[in-house]
This record gives structure tokens, C-alpha cells and sequence, in this order.
């Protein structure tokens, strides 16, 4: 088994080297992404003994943690765990994370902050912890405790069906996009600590992140629902401009006039017509996201052949078998 882990570092010298000492005790290799920092992350990441892969620029976790998946992969991972730079999570925890996979029982493992009787999480983090995790629940019809932590561990097969967009953030889309693809998933209770006078490197501003991470999972919705999204959106306006476009026409049947509502009439014809093009919209849709089904299904393939072409001395054949039995 070979067990990597990748730490997405934004300006971290100080506490790098200390993370992937903790680490390393438990992988394989540590895979350090260091994205564009203005500070020495990369030299101290290397000098304790990581690989470490450097974006020109800061590019944002969810960019750098898809540059780790990469390099993992083309390093012959059979699980990848993911843990944050800043040494807040405990890096013993590592093997509770990877049991349900090493066990086949998971094909990803999240860390969960509030299963344990953690130090209090600042109230506004808390607050969007709580709310996220709520929205994701409702988006996948699940019941986890905890969307946003970013110690997590993922199975071979499900890093190479992986697609990730969001480049700010990958938590709640990691979610969405792996319950979309029937991946059998798992919280894990982890301990992490809080430093009041660390200043966060994602959540820079609540608000902003909010908007970001709520755009992404919008986005990644309507990638992977559209007829659904599309449909219900179009239904209920169609129906709405049926619904009064009806009751004008009982009102004229029975009355012979729909004064005062004239303008009613207007706007029945509008949610008439939109809705009726939503509709359309959402077949068009659903048309991409067959063709998007297709396409990941290549890339999945084409993921696995070039990884096998670069001699990344990793024996695939279990990986299809597996798949094939599955069908
Ligand atoms: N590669 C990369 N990593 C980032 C970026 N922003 C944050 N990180 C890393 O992502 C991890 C989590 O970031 P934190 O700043 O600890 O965010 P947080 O855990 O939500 O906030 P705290 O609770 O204050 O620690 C850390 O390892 C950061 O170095 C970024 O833009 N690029
Ligand atoms: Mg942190």
C-alpha cells in the first residue's frame, strides 16, 4: 500500500515542517503544494523531507489540493490523505482515517470536527460550518456532521473519478461530487486544535467565502442535476402562469372580463413562455450532462492508461477488475 499525503500550504514556514514531520510517520510520502507563497514554505517543506510541487501563483486550496491529487497519483497512490499545514489537525488520527479504506469498507474518509469533545470552534466558524454542512446534507440527502474539514482520505479509484472544479475551495464539492458518483463515504471523528491569533488562509472574510463557496456549489449543481435543476425551475414557473392564467380565464368565462387584473394576463403569458423554455433549457441540459457522464468515463480510462504509460509502478489491473465486477 502506498499512502501519500498532500498538504495544500499558503505561507506556512512556520509551522510546515513541523506538519510534515508529523506526517511522515504515518505515509508514505508527504506531497507539499505550496501555492505561491511569498515566504520560505517551499525550502522548509523540502528540507524536511517532502516532495513539494510549487505554483507560480496562489491559485487557492481547492487548485492546489487537485495539483496534489495529480502528483499523488502519478506517484503510485493507493490512498491519498489530505491534511492542512498549520499542524491544527493531528497527524496521529492518520490511521483511524485510513481503516475504512485499507479495510475496503470506504472510498473516502472525512475528518469530522464535532463528533469529539473538541475546544470550542470560533462562533462565525461554527456558524458556517453548521450552515454548509446543513446545505450539503440537503443537496445529497445525507446526515454528515462536518462538509468543510480539510483532513480527509480518498481511495485510488476515487481520486481518478474525481472532477473538481472550484479552484477557491474543493470541500463541499468533493461531497457533492462523489455522492453524484455513488462513492461509499464515511466521517471519522478528529481532533483539531484552534489558535485564536492565526489568522485563517481560506476564510479570509466569512462573507466572501460564503458568496465563493456557495457559487461553487451552485455551479457544481447544475453540472451534475441540470435536467433536474432546469426542470423543477421550469415546471414551477409554467405552472404558476398556468395556475393564473386559468383562474383569469374562469373569471372571463363566468364574468366576461378580467379587470381589474388585465395585467395579470401579461404576466400569465410571461411565466407562460419562460417556463415553457426552461423546459427546453433543461433538455438541452440534460443532453451535456449525458455527454459529461461520457466524457468522465473517458477521462477515468485515460487517466488510468497515461498514469500506466508513466511508469508510475502501479498495478492497475486490480483497479478493473474491481470496476468490472461492480457493473
Ligand atoms: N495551497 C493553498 N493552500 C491554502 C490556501 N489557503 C489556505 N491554504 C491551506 O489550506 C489549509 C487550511 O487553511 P487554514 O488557513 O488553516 O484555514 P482554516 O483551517 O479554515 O482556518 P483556521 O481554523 O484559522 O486554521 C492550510 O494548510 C493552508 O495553508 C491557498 O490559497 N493555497
Ligand atoms: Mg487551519
Amino acid at each position: 500500500m502506498n499512502i501519500i499525503a498532500l498538504i495544500p500550504a499558503y505561507n506556512e514556514e512556520k509551522t510546515i515542517e513541523r506538519a510534515v514531520n508529523d506526517v511522515k510517520a504515518h505515509v508514505d510520502t508527504v506531497v507539499v503544494i505550496d501555492d505561491g507563497s511569498h515566504d520560505q514554505t517551499g525550502q522548509y517543506a523540502e528540507k524536511a523531507g517532502a516532495v513539494v510541487v510549487s505554483h507560480p501563483e496562489n491559485r487557492g486550496v481547492g487548485a492546489a489540493v487537485k495539483t496534489g491529487m495529480e502528483r499523488g497519483l502519478e506517484l503510485g497512490a493507493d490512498i491519498l490523505v489530505s491534511i492542512d499545514a498549520d499542524g491544527q489537525f493531528d497527524a496521529d488520527d492518520i490511521p483511524r482515517l485510513l481503516a475504512p479504506i485499507l479495510c475496503d469498507e470506504a472510498d473516502f474518509v472525512t475528518g469530522s470536527r464535532f463528533l469529539l469533545e473538541n475546544p470550542a470552534m470560533p462562533r462565525v466558524k461554527r456558524m458556517g460550518n453548521t450552515l454548509f454542512t446543513w446545505l450539503v446534507n440537503v443537496l445529497t440527502h445525507s446526515s454528515f456532521t462536518d462538509t468543510q474539514c480539510g483532513f480527509r482520505a480518498l481511495s485510488r479509484e476515487a481520486a481518478l473519478r474525481i472532477t473538481l472544479f472550484g479552484d477557491f475551495t474543493y470541500t463541499q464539492e468533493t461531497f457533492l461530487d462523489l455522492v453524484s458518483k455513488k462513492m461509499r463515504m464515511k466521517e471519522i471523528p478528529v481532533r483539531v486544535a484552534y489558535d485564536e491569533a492565526r489568522k485563517s488562509r481560506v476564510v479570509k472574510n466569512p462573507l466572501a467565502y460564503g458568496v465563493s463557496a456557495l457559487l461553487i456549489i451552485v455551479r457544481t449543481m447544475i453540472d451534475l442535476y441540470p435536467f433536474k435543476i432546469f426542470g423543477m425551475l421550469g415546471s414551477a414557473i409554467f405552472i404558476s402562469g398556468a395556475v393564473s392564467g386559468s383562474i383569469l380565464f374562469i373569471r372571463w368565462v363566468l364574468t366576461s372580463q378580467v379587470s381589474p387584473y388585465r395585467s395579470l394576463v401579461t404576466l400569465s403569458g410571461v411565466l407562460l413562455i419562460v417556463g415553457f423554455l426552461c423546459i427546453i433549457l433543461a433538455l438541452i441540459a440534460d443532453m451535456l450532462g449525458r455527454q459529461r457522464k461520457i466524457q468522465e468515463e473517458i477521462l477515468y480510462y485515460a487517466r488510468v492508461e497515461a498514469l500506466e504509460r508513466k511508469h508510475c509502478n502501479h498495478d492497475n489491473t486490480e483497479l478493473f477488475e474491481k470496476r468490472e465486477s461492480k457493473r
